[in-house]
């Protein structure tokens, strides 16, 4: 795996857990979505993990609320956007399918399924295997999420079975801390990066919850890049909620400057994930 100077940042501002009457902060409307994404940028993020509310604030994949997201915020930053197609843990298969619709820049593919919580995120074989393939034809780049060290053997396999991505980069993120997923320590991140196909060409770790910055800091001392943001982490130190996702931006481009691996642009981060021109 080629290194990189840089880091790229991605910000997950929302997600899909997270109920708006318990954190009004947490950016649901498109506007406020918007306004999350300039200032995340301004920080130094170069990707945008997006997750969808309806007008009551709930996770939708309705095709107009997924578009017009796209829509604006292509047009009014210059992010790399990459919508989820993990959805919430209630979403139908089919449905999540449907994301691709939206034209994005990136998705992600979780590489299987994984208890998360209380519930089950599912992701069985057939379904990666379609959202692989779809991907490919309508050029869209995917990001593996990998909860678990048995995912990385299952994007091994999805890899073998259909050739690489469109675009010929592999980009992985290791989703760590989820109750029922791999622990957020830097030995099981460790341990993970050492199971990497050789084909894998980037890769980059979150850890949810209060493993958020030790995993940050484990990612950046073993050249990984970095995923941040509300998705994942709402106290950014003990007693001090996040009040913009901005927050933990900017403290993850300060820990890549002070790191020697400097946040990187939009454009080198659409070079390093072969993303398609769509502007
Ligand atoms: N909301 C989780 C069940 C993804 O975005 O692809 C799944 C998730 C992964 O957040
Ligand atoms: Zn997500």
């Amino acid at each position: 795996m080629a290194t990189t100077p840089g880091t790229l940042i991605t910000v997950a501002p929302t997600g899909a857990e997270l109920d708006k009457a318990d954190f009004p902060q947490l950016p649901t409307t498109l506007e406020e979505l918007v306004e999350t994404a300039q200032r995340c940028e301004a920080a130094g993020a170069a990707m945008i993990h997006l997750h969808i509310r309806d007008g009551e604030h709930r996770p939708t994949l309705d095709h107009g609320h997924l578009k017009a997201a796209v829509d604006a915020l292509r047009e009014q930053t210059s992010l790399v956007i990459q919508l989820s197609t993990g959805g919430s843990v209630h979403d139908p298969l089919e449905q999540r399918l449907t994301v691709l619709d939206a034209e994005p820049d990136s998705c992600s593919l979780t590489c299987g399924t994984t208890n998360f919580g209380d519930d089950v995120f599912l992701n069985p074989s057939g379904f990666m295997s379609d959202l692989y393939v779809q991907a490919q034809e309508r050029e869209v780049v995917p990001e593996f999420e990998l909860f678990d060290l048995g995912h990385v053997a299952s994007l091994a396999r999805l890899i073998d079975k259909h050739g690489l991505p469109f675009g010929g980069k592999v980009h992985v993120d290791f989703v760590t801390g989820v109750p029922g997923g791999m622990p957020g320590t830097p030995a099981a991140l460790m341990a993970g990066v050492a199971m990497l196909p050789a084909e894998v060409t980037s890769w980059s770790a979150t850890g949810i919850g209060r493993t958020h910055l030790p995993i940050a800091a484990a990612a950046l001392a073993a050249g990984g890049h970095l995923r941040v943001g509300m998705e994942d982490n709402v106290v950014f130190a003990r007693g001090i909620p996040v009040e913009h996702n901005a927050q933990l931006v900017e403290r993850a481009a300060h820990l890549a400057e002070v790191m020697q691996r400097p946040a990187m642009s939009t454009d080198d981060a659409r070079t390093l994930l072969a993303i398609k021109p769509r502007r």
